[in-house]
């Protein structure tokens, strides 16, 4: 039976918690008279917590003090934790748990590449964490989105090469690392947005019927 590795990122794919990264981020600009907007948004999709405060800092053409940087960065955890303490099973995306199962079923290796520093207690909260095989997140890996970094790992602890990988992404960033590394990209959002991916549906729900077994068969 042909195998490979399947992996999925986890904000955006999994679970829409894009919205409440959102609500935390612009509560923290207007703290800092900040204006930000929904396409500087869809530029952190992917981006690590930092990264992503630097960008805004840029954007707004402001400084503050290493103090107060890791001040405002621990603020915006504490607002989107707040904003994600009610997540359950229901939160996740359509049709995601039904393809997990699938892939479990057929015995395909399962695991999460993600930015996030919080996704092992999301993926308890949404009672799918002992689906992965491995789990590769914001607190494993050095080099953050586009790089690759976080997908090798991945496919790497399962013991596939980049060439026999697949992911999930709805970032730009996301998108381009499975690309650099070599994977199959297969992307969830906007195609418009999503231009570099090797296919984009809206969600796993438009995929078609043995979509899995396409996968399973389809070549970079
Ligand atoms: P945290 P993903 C990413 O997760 C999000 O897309 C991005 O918006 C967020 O800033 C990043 O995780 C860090 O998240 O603050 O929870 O550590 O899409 O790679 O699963
Ligand atoms: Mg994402």
């Amino acid at each position: 039976m042909i195998k490979k590795a399947f992996i999925f990122d986890l904000d955006g794919v999994i679970v829409d918690t894009a919205k409440f990264h959102f609500i935390a981020w612009q509560r923290l600009a207007t703290s800092l008279d900040i204006n930000f907007t929904e396409e500087e948004n869809e530029q952190l999709k992917g981006v690590s917590r930092v990264n992503s405060l630097k960008k805004i800092l840029e954007w707004g053409n402001k400084k503050i003090s290493p103090d107060v940087f890791q001040s405002k960065m621990d603020q915006k955890n504490t607002e989107y934790l707040d904003l994600i303490k009610t997540l359950d099973t229901s939160d996740i995306m359509p049709g995601v748990h039904d393809f997990l199962l699938e892939l479990k079923k057929q015995e395909q290796p399962i695991a999460l590449g993600s930015a996030s520093k919080n996704a092992r207690p999301i993926l308890k909260k949404l009672g799918i964490y002992d689906l992965f095989d491995v789990i590769v997140d914001g607190t494993n890996v050095t080099k953050a989105k586009p790089d690759p970094e976080v997908f090798l790992s991945a496919c790497d602890q399962l013991g596939y090469v980049a060439q026999n990988s697949i992911v999930f992404e709805d970032s730009v960033a996301g998108v381009q690392a499975a690309n650099t590394a070599g994977m199959i990209s297969i992307g969830l959002g906007e195609s418009s947005i999503l231009k570099a991916a090797d296919e984009v549906f809206a969600h796993f729900t438009d995929m078609p019927q043995n979509y899995i077994n396409t996968l399973l068969s389809k070549k970079k």
